[in-house]
């Protein structure tokens, strides 16, 4: 599916240095940085540097080392947090206006640190 990405998206700006951010790991592909307005007390977005509107975008047209630095990364943020398989976690992205996205850049919401509510469409 072809996409257009906006480079005007607010995560786009934090990745040009235009908007602070409060980062937590930075790599030659990924930035991750907490989130405005935590749902939960770990709450992290990690956002691929390259221009991906989704999921589905960056899983299609990524390079193999830009997905595996976003992987990996994510999981160095989940040790860092101390999210283990005992405690859990909650890793959520949203796509498109179904999926109530509000900024169009790809972003993973690392949500732990408590119980989180029954998922519901
Ligand atoms: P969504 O998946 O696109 O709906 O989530 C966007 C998230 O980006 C949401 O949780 C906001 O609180 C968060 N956010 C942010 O961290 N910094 C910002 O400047 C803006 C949104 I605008």
């Amino acid at each position: 599916m072809p996409y257009s990405y906006d480079d005007q998206n607010i995560f786009a700006k934090i990745l040009r240095g235009e908007i602070p951010n409060n980062t937590v790991i930075e790599t030659d592909h990924t930035l991750a940085f907490a989130d405005i307005h935590p749902q939960a007390p770990t709450h992290v977005l990690v956002i691929p540097k390259g221009a991906y509107v989704t999921y589905e975008h960056f899983a299609a047209e990524a390079s193999d080392a830009e997905i595996l630095d976003f992987t990996r990364t994510v999981a160095k943020i989940c040790a860092g947090a101390g999210i283990t398989q005992d405690n859990g976690a909650r890793y959520i992205s949203n796509a498109g206006p179904h999926g109530v996205q509000e900024v169009p850049h790809f972003h993973l919401h690392i949500l732990a640190g408590r119980t989180m509510g029954r998922m519901v469409a």
